[in-house]
C-alpha cells in the first residue's frame, strides 16, 4: 500500500483544498492529512480558525480521498510522522515549494500547483462586500 501524507489548516474548506487532496490521493492508495490544531495555527501560523479542529477534522474525514486525519501540533513532526506511518510520499501545495526538501531523505516529496483563483482570505474579503 502506497501511503501519502499532507499537512494543512483546511479552514473554510473549499474546492482548492479538495483539488489538492484529490491529486494527493492519486499519488498512492492511502492519504493521511495532518491537520493543524487550533493552537498550532494560532501560535505558529498566526491563523485564527473559523471552525475548531474537531469540526475541520470531521469535514476532512467526509472527503472520499482522505483515509486518516491526524493532528499537526508542530513544524518538527513531519520526519517522525513519515517514519511512524511508513509514508512513501509527502505532498503539499507549491506555495511551499522547496520548504520541505529535507524530507527527501525519508520519502518522495511533491509540490503540487495550487488552485490559483481561490483562497480563504479571498472568500472572507468577498463576503465583506
Ligand atoms: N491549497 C491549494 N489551493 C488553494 C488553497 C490551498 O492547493 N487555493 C493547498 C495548500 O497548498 C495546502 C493545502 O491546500 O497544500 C492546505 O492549505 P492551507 O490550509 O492553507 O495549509 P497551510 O496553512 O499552508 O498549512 O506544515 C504545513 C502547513 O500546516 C501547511
Amino acid at each position: 500500500m502506497k501511503k501519502v501524507i499532507t499537512y494543512g489548516t483546511y479552514d473554510l474548506l473549499h474546492y482548492g483544498h479538495v483539488n489538492l487532496l484529490q491529486r494527493a490521493k492519486e499519488l498512492g492508495d492511502y492519504l493521511i492529512v495532518a491537520l493543524s490544531t487550533d493552537e498550532f495555527n494560532w501560535n505558529m501560523k498566526q491563523k485564527k480558525c473559523y471552525f475548531p479542529y474537531e469540526e475541520r477534522k470531521r469535514l476532512l474525514e467526509a472527503i472520499r480521498y482522505v483515509d486518516l486525519v491526524i493532528p499537526e501540533n508542530s513544524w518538527e513532526q513531519k520526519i517522525s510522522d513519515v517514519k511512524e506511518f511508513k509514508v512513501d510520499t509527502f505532498v503539499i501545495g507549491d506555495d511551499w515549494e522547496g520548504k520541505f526538501d529535507f524530507l527527501k531523505e525519508y520519502c518522495e516529496v511533491a509540490y503540487l500547483p495550487r488552485t490559483p483563483e481561490i483562497s480563504t482570505t479571498q472568500i472572507k474579503e468577498d463576503l465583506k462586500k
